[in-house]
C-alpha cells in the first residue's frame, strides 16, 4: 500500500493546496484518479487491489461509476471474468434510451467500483438506477476513503463500502517518506475532523416512496371512486390495470370476462372500437360488477374546460355514463379539471392527471409534473391521482398518499416498441419507482394465454407492492 500511495503522489494524482470539491466544500488535499490511464500497470495494480477486498466469486456482474472509475472497473472485468454495466450519466432521450448499458437478468448481484468516495452521492447516483433494473446492489469497493460520510451515508442506503485506505493513512505514509511537512499533516486532519460528514445531495438522496397500506390510503381518499379504487385492490390483493387494447369490442367484452378476476383496473380507448354501440358501456359495466374492477376510459382530455364538459358527457361514446375514472392533460390549465368536475363529480368519477407519460422525449416532466401535482392538491374531491411514470423521484416527495399513481409501459423485460414506448418491470414500478398501479397491454393482450400472464403480472406487482410496505 505504502508504494502505491507514493506511487500516486509521484504522479501528482494527490495534490496539496486550496482546492473546491465537488461538494462545495474547500479542500486542502485534492485527489484526482482520473490520470492512471497513463499508466497501465498502476491501473492494473489498483483494480487487483480494489476486487481482493472482496469475494469476486459473490458478484455475477460489476458496474464502474463514471467516469474516472469505467478504467479501473474494466480491469476488473477483464482479469476476474465478471461481466460488466455501464450507467449513462444521461440518459438519451431517443432510442432504447437505456440507463444501464449491458447483458443481465433482473436479481443478479451488482459489485459497484469507484476510485474515491466523499459523500457517498456518486456511489448512490450509480446504486439507484441498476436497482431500479432489479439488480441487487449491496456493497461498493472504493480506492480512497475521504472519510467524510461516505461510508455512513452509504450504510443508510444498504450498501456496505470497502476502502483500500483511508485518506488520514495515506497522508500519514506521505509524511513518513518526507513528501510532505508536519503542518500539512495536521492541516489535513483538521480539515479531516471539521468536515467528519458531508451529507448527499438532494437529487442523489434516497427516493420517497409511500408505504402506507393501499387499505389505510382509501381513510385518505377524498374521492369515493378513489377511496373504492383502494379498496378493490385490497380485496383482490391486484395492483393490476389491464389496457384492453384488442380491435373490436366484442374481443374488449370477452377479454374482460376471461381476465376480469386478476384485475383492480381495466383501461379503455373506446375510440378504436370499430364495433362500439351505445349499449357498449351497460354491457361493460355489468362485467365489471361481476369482477369486482373499475373502468377507466383513457381519453386523454386536452381541451378548455367547456369543450371537454360536452367531450365527456355526449358525443357518440357518453363516457361520463359507464367510465369510472378519465384522465386529462393539464396543457391547458386547471380549467380543465373545473370542466370535468363539473360532470364528473355529481356521478361520484375520479380523474387522473397525466403527470408524467412513458413514452421516449415526452415533455411531461420537472416543472409540468409539479404543476400537475399542484392542480391535483387544489381539486382532491376530484381528482384521484395520476398517470405517473416514476413518482418517487418527484421533487418535493414524499407524494400525498391519499392519490394513486398508475404506470403504463410494464413488461415482464425492459425494453420498448417501435415507437417510443418504454418498458419496465412490475418490480421496478411498484417498489423502486414508488407507482401504485401497473398498467398493462401487449404483455398481456399478446400472451398466448391472457389469463394466465395476467395473474403472473398481477402477483409480481402485489409481492412488489408488499416488499415496499414492510
Ligand atoms: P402497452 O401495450 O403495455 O404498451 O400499452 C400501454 C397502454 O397505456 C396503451 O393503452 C397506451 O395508450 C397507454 N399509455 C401509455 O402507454 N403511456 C402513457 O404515458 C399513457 C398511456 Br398516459
Amino acid at each position: 500500500m505504502e508504494s502505491l500511495v507514493l506511487q500516486l503522489h509521484a504522479i501528482e494524482a494527490v495534490k496539496f493546496g486550496s482546492f473546491k470539491l465537488k461538494s462545495g466544500i474547500q479542500s486542502p488535499i485534492y485527489i484526482d484518479l482520473r490520470l492512471i490511464v497513463s499508466y497501465p500497470s498502476l491501473l492494473q495494480e489498483i483494480s487487483q487491489l480494489l476486487i481482493s477486498s472482496v469475494s469476486s466469486s459473490t458478484f455475477e456482474l460489476v458496474c464502474g461509476v463514471p467516469y474516472t472509475a469505467l478504467p479501473i472497473a474494466t480491469c476488473v472485468s477483464v482479469s476476474n471474468n465478471i461481466p460488466m454495466l455501464m450507467r449513462r450519466k444521461e440518459i438519451k432521450d431517443y432510442g432504447t434510451s437505456k440507463a444501464i448499458e449491458g447483458s443481465f437478468k433482473e436479481n443478479q448481484s451488482c459489485l459497484i467500483v469507484e476510485d474515491l468516495v466523499t459523500s457517498g452521492a456518486s456511489v448512490l447516483e450509480t446504486a439507484a438506477p441498476l436497482r431500479a433494473v432489479g439488480l441487487k446492489v449491496t456493497d461498493a469497493v472504493v480506492l480512497i476513503d475521504r472519510e467524510q460520510g461516505g461510508r455512513e451515508n452509504l450504510a443508510e442506503n444498504g450498501i456496505q463500502l470497502h476502502s483500500m485506505i483511508k485518506l488520514t493513512e495515506m497522508v500519514e505514509i506521505l509524511k513518513k517518506n518526507g513528501r510532505v511537512t508536519e503542518e500539512m499533516e495536521k492541516t489535513v486532519k483538521a480539515f479531516l475532523e471539521e468536515n467528519r460528514r458531508v451529507s448527499v445531495p438532494a437529487a442523489a438522496a434516497p427516493q420517497k416512496r409511500v408505504s402506507v397500506k393501499y387499505l389505510e390510503r382509501a381513510k385518505m381518499a377524498k374521492n369515493p371512486t378513489g377511496k373504492k379504487l383502494f379498496e378493490v385492490m385490497e380485496a383482490k390483493e391486484s395492483n393490476l390495470c389491464l389496457a384492453a387494447d384488442v380491435s373490436t369490442a366484442a374481443e374488449l367484452l370477452g377479454l374482460a370476462d376471461k381476465v376480469g378476476p386478476e384485475i383492480c383496473l381495466l383501461k379503455t380507448h373506446v375510440d378504436i372500437l370499430p364495433d362500439f354501440t351505445p349499449d357498449f358501456g351497460s354491457q361493460l359495466r355489468a362485467i365489471a360488477d361481476k369482477h369486482n374492477f373499475l373502468i377507466f376510459e383513457d381519453r386523454k382530455f386536452a381541451d378548455i374546460g367547456n369543450t371537454v364538459t360536452m367531450q365527456y358527457e355526449g358525443g357518440v361514446f357518453r363516457i361520463l355514463d359507464w367510465a369510472d375514472i378519465v384522465n386529462a392533460h393539464i396543457i391547458s390549465g386547471p380549467g380543465i379539471v373545473d370542466g370535468l368536475k363539473l360532470k364528473g363529480l355529481p356521478r361520484g368519477r375520479g380523474l387522473l392527471l397525466l403527470a408524467e407519460m412513458s413514452s421516449s422525449g415526452n415533455l411531461a416532466k420537472g416543472d409540468y409534473t409539479a404543476a400537475a401535482a399542484k392542480i391535483a392538491e387544489d381539486h382532491s374531491d376530484f381528482v384521484i391521482g395520476f398517470i405517473s411514470v416514476n413518482p418517487a423521484s418527484w421533487q418535493g416527495g414524499p407524494v400525498n398518499p391519499a392519490f394513486i399513481h398508475a404506470t403504463p409501459g410494464v413488461q415482464m423485460v425492459t425494453g420498448g416498441d417501435a415507437l417510443g414506448q418504454q418498458y419496465n418491470t412490475p418490480y421496478s414500478v411498484i417498489f423502486d419507482r414508488g407507482s401504485d398501479i401497473i398498467i398493462v397491454g401487449r404483455g398481456i393482450i399478446k400472451a398466448t394465454n391472457p389469463a394466465e400472464a395476467a395473474r403472473e403480472y398481477r402477483l409480481q406487482g402485489w409481492d412488489a407492492y408488499m416488499a415496499r410496505c414492510l
